[in-house]
């Protein structure tokens, strides 16, 4: 049997289960601050010292947090499926890491990563980050950023997804309230080139109506039984 290529796209409420908040859930990140003043370049530009606090916070908070049954069973799916699989995730978190996924795409970035305003270059990036913050590249101070992708910047490797979106056969969206593009379109693109889509999700995200299957529940439920299922199809 030819094996079907296999894109899965997550979202916050994978890591929900492991400690991490959600953007737009009722007690969510986006509920307390605003997106414009801490996640553009703009509210960067404008007041750099409160972003790098914002991110350094939630950097810090990595070192307490472990991936969960959900993140584990996608890095079990990917080691035992033969056929080709991508995890493109809009979390900066590194759970999916943390629980075994390589084949993984980190569409807005990541907390423990830099990127330098001088140089371009990226880098790892576990502690504080500061405006005295250092590039070990170019070694300019001051120029520092969280390798993070803000809102009206450009996601990172939209070539290599679109590619994998439009060679799919299967697409599934998990812990994602489809608010946020291009990443919520990902289930048309996909569905246009023929892949079943499913979704796992705790609510009815923006684009429930764009999927084949829906299956609602806490990803650290529904994650194992459907890559069960997939395994033992
Ligand atoms: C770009 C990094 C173009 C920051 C993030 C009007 C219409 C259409 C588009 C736009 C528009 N105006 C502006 C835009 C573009 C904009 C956009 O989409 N805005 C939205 C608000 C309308 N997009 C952009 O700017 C993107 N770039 O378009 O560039 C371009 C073109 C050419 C050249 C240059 C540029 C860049 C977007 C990236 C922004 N960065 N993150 C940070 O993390 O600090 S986005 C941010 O939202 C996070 O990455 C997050 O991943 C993402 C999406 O949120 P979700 O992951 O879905 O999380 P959310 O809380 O929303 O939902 C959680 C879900 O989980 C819920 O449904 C809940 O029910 C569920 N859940 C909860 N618990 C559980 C669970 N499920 C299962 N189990 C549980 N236990």
């Amino acid at each position: 049997m030819i094996l079907s290529s296999i894109v899965i796209l997550t979202g916050a409420g994978i890591s929900k289960e492991s400690g991490l908040d959600t953007f737009r859930d009722k007690n969510g990140i986006w509920a307390k601050v605003d997106h414009r003043e801490l996640a553009t370049p703009e509210g960067f530009e404008h007041d750099p010292a409160r972003v790098h606090a914002f991110y350094n916070q939630r950097r810090r908070q990595l070192r307490d947090v472990q991936p969960n049954a959900a993140h584990h069973a996608l890095a079990r799916l990917e080691g035992a499926y033969k056929g080709a699989l991508l995890l493109v995730t809009q979390n900066v978190d590194d759970l999916h890491e943390s629980a075994g996924s390589r084949k993984l795409i980190h569409m807005h970035g990541e907390l423990n990563a830099g990127l330098c305003g001088a140089c371009g270059q990226r880098c790892r990036w576990k502690s504080d980050m500061s405006t005295h913050s250092q590039c070990p590249s170019c070694r300019t101070v001051g120029r520092m950023r969280p390798d993070i992708v803000w809102f009206g910047e450009m996601p990172y490797q939209m070539d290599r997804i679109y590619r994998a979106l439009g060679q799919a056969e299967l697409f599934i969206a998990i812990g994602t309230s489809g608010n946020v593009y291009p990443a919520a379109q990902f289930v048309e693109e996909a569905a246009h080139a023929g892949a079943r889509t499913v979704e796992i999700n705790l609510d009815a995200s923006e684009n429930t109506s764009h999927f084949d299957e829906v299956i609602r529940g806490p990803a650290t439920q529904a994650v194992p039984d459907f890559v069960e299922r997939l395994l033992g199809a």
